[in-house]
């Protein structure tokens, strides 16, 4: 796979649709294994571009937009910054992150649309299809509901049923009706046109024959399709969201092009190119992209998830086949599903852990690494908090974490903060030493093939042969008894900590770039665009980094444990309505909990206080850090209510308290208490205030 005849890789990653924020079915799939691959490869010293951005066009977005009652562009100017930032809060390594509503893109896949057009590539088909004559507009499939002709359903969707699951077709609908105006659709003629993926078959199947190296499940659904027989796809629609139909080339072929967009599964995928670019552009250099596309020496790799191989398999190949100036890609290495906590993810059901609401309370580089050693690679995954909680606890802060502490803890202790000589080693410390040299080939074997689990995995073996070469040479007892194997130990483990601080990279950015701060090691290539070139490369990491008498820097935490309380807030979340989605219908009240026994209530300390500070926490959308004074003490209090109350309009407020609840941390600030408030069915919070002193008892 490392081939010697690539010289550049150009790394893509699907283009979310900008109708929503970010999960972590969405990291999963396509992001996390991208940024992996594009970060180890740039440590490598490979000539990277990696692009993503959004996908702005398509029905996806119009229906989503109706639902908001706004219009498409407001729509997509709202969820593209979310994305965007969400992304770079985990650490996306994107070379550009741009959009589909961009000029670039609209000239670049009309351009596309046009050549294909020219080359007689497109067959052209006229049919009847439903059209709503009070807006004038053709229909898309989801804008039309009516009555299912299996089951009877009164509100079954023009494609498909969604109470028997049926798969329709608008014209199958009884009694149809438009969405956008509750007319009864006409039928009127159309022209439309067509991508004839039957005639690529053939070219297809000889070129998947060239990848049998391509991972099962992706190999699998490809033949499947192939085994079916390719159908004409319809690349063209008539709805107002979309980049329009190139005017010249339709009226070459006499076809009116007024309100005609092309298809957003043909934009799209082109989108990466536009992308590519638009980076181009941005480095001073516009042609700069056309190797990353054109050149056969490139290593164009797509990470998707499942449920969009067909699109880069079969039709966006066929589509740079018929063009003729592009390379195809080396691999797709689609991902599986991720479910959480054992249930399907959903976002109708809040089912999902949403990015920016993570990024707000926790660490990205925990999740980026309890995620890696979770990903969907070759089968459907789970994703749940408690393993979560292990990954963190027992891995990165029990081994990758307490090995650097001790090692560099020894270092200041019993050596002055410096790396002392390896000086007469001794076979265990050979051993290490050598077997330190096995792991960037490991590790970058596995990152190289799309095996992230087995990444990770390595990465952290690293951690554990560290700790146990550090218990197996006891340096607290040589420390006294033979100082030499005692410096020696220091030595070897300091020079593991480095090795880490560089393999650790693709997974752990953030972590690694701290723990590199702790070891004063300089000269690391990064593995960002535009960051240090850097001689130590990935590599180097198999020898010493740190050079004799080298002075370290202050010994830090590299990872905290999470506590249990932390983990079941997280649970908790998950299906819990949320202001982003709140429901059309008006929402029910909350269920009453389970009886519990007058003894449990009396557990409880609720104190009335009157809030005497109230600041907005740095980096936080929800949270308010509060001073509480309870009478007999002052509390300080951070309540998730910043999207509720300005903080000045808290001062002076009467409050109830729950007053011993135990301390937690959030965004690395105590917590001491809880405010109460009524929150009501829409989601609003009041203050519960009363005449009683403070520091009374609520009971
Ligand atoms: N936006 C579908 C999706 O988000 C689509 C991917 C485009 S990749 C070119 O799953
Ligand atoms: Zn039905």
């Amino acid at each position: 796979m490392s081939d010697a005849s690539f010289n550049r890789i150009m790394v893509t990653a699907a283009l979310p649709y900008a109708n929503g924020p970010v999960h972590l079915g969405h990291l999963a799939g396509a992001y996390l294994p991208a940024d992996l691959f594009s970060r180890f490869q740039r440590m490598k010293g490979e000539d990277v571009v990696f692009v993503c951005g959004s996908d702005e066009m398509g029905v996806a977005i119009m229906v989503r937009a109706r639902k908001e009652g706004i219009d498409p562009q407001a729509l997509v100017d709202r969820y593209h910054p979310m994305i965007e930032e969400a992304f770079s809060g985990f650490g996306m390594s994107f070379d550009h992150y741009g959009r589909t509503t961009s000029p670039v893109h609209a000239e670049t896949s009309q351009d596309f649309f046009r050549t294909l057009a020219r080359k007689d590539v497109f067959t052209l088909r006229t049919e009847e299809q439903l059209y709503d004559p009070e807006v004038g507009i053709f229909l898309a499939d989801r804008f039309v509901i009516g009555t299912c002709p299996v089951c009877g359903y009164e509100d079954a969707y023009g494609d498909q049923c969604e109470k028997c699951g049926s798969t329709l077709s608008p014209r199958e609908l009884i009694n149809p009706r438009s969405t956008l105006s509750d007319a009864t659709p006409e039928l009127r003629e159309t022209t439309h046109f067509y991508l004839p993926l039957g005639d690529f078959q053939g070219r297809l199947d000889q070129w998947i024959s060239t990848k049998p190296d391509w991972k099962p499940n992706v190999l699998g659904q490809v033949r499947s399709w192939l085994n079916d027989g390719l159908k004409d796809r319809a690349i063209t629609r008539d709805v107002p969201w979309g980049v329009p139909v190139p005017t010249d080339v339709a009226e070459e072929l006499g076809i009116d092009a007024e309100g005609k967009v092309i298809y957003v599964w043909f934009d799209a995928p082109i989108g990466y190119i536009s992308d590519t670019k638009e980076w181009a552009i941005k480095q001073g250099d516009s042609d700069a992209w056309k190797p990353y596309w054109q050149a056969d020496d490139t290593r164009l790799v797509h990470f998707i998830g499942k449920d969009n191989i067909v699109f880069h398999c079969l039709m966006f190949p066929a589509m740079l086949m018929a063009h003729g100036d592009y390379t195809l890609p080396e691999n797709v290495p689609a991902n599986e599903f991720l479910n959480i906590e054992g249930d399907k993810l959903s976002t109708s059901r809040n089912w999902a852990v949403w990015l920016h609401e993570y990024l707000e309370e926790l660490d990205p580089d925990l999740l980026r690494y309890a995620l890696a050693t979770m990903l969907p690679e070759t089968k459907d995954a789970d994703f749940n908090w408690s393993e979560f909680q292990t990954r963190v606890n027992s891995e990165l802060a029990d081994v990758l974490g307490n090995f650097v502490n001790r090692t560099l803890t020894f270092a200041a202790r019993f050596a002055d903060g410096q790396v002392p000589a390896l000086v007469d080693p001794s076979d265990a410390d050979k051993a290490a030493l050598e077997e330190l040299a096995t792991f960037p080939e490991r590790i970058g074997k596995a990152y190289d093939a799309y095996r992230n689990r087995e990444a990770v995995f390595e990465t952290m073996a690293l951690a554990r042969l560290g700790n146990k070469y550090f218990n197996d040479t006891e340096p607290w007892h040589t420390r006294k008894s033979n100082p030499q194997a005692c410096a020696n130990t220091i030595h070897v483990s300091l020079q593991i900590c480095a090795a880490l601080s560089v393999l650790m990279e693709p997974a752990l950015p953030f972590s690694a770039a701290k723990l590199r701060g702790m070891l004063k090691l300089d000269g690391v290539r990064s593995s960002i665009p535009g960051g240090e070139a850097g001689s130590i490369g990935w590599d180097d990491a198999a020898k010493p980094l740190l050079p004799d008498c080298h002075t370290l820097g202050e010994a830090g935490i590299l990872f905290t444990k999470i506590e249990d309380d932390v983990i079941e807030a997280q649970k908790a979340k998950l299906g819990a309505a949320s202001d982003g989605e709140a429901e059309e219908e008006a929402a029910p009240f909350e269920p009453v909990k389970d009886t519990i026994q007058y003894d449990d209530f009396a557990k409880l300390d609720f104190r009335m206080g009157t809030i005497v500070e109230a600041e907005e926490m740095p980096k936080s959308k929800k949270l308010v850090k509060t001073v509480v004074d309870l009478g007999f003490e002052k509390r300080q209090i951070l309540a998730g209510i910043k999207e509720h109350f300005a903080p000045e309009d808290l001062i002076g407020k009467r409050v109830a308290v729950v007053a011993n609840l135990a301390p937690r941390k959030m965004m690395g600030t105590e917590s001491q208490g809880m405010i109460l408030m009524a929150e009501d069915r829409e989601g609003a919070l009041f203050l519960m205030g009363s005449e009683g002193e403070n520091g009374s008892v609520i009971r």
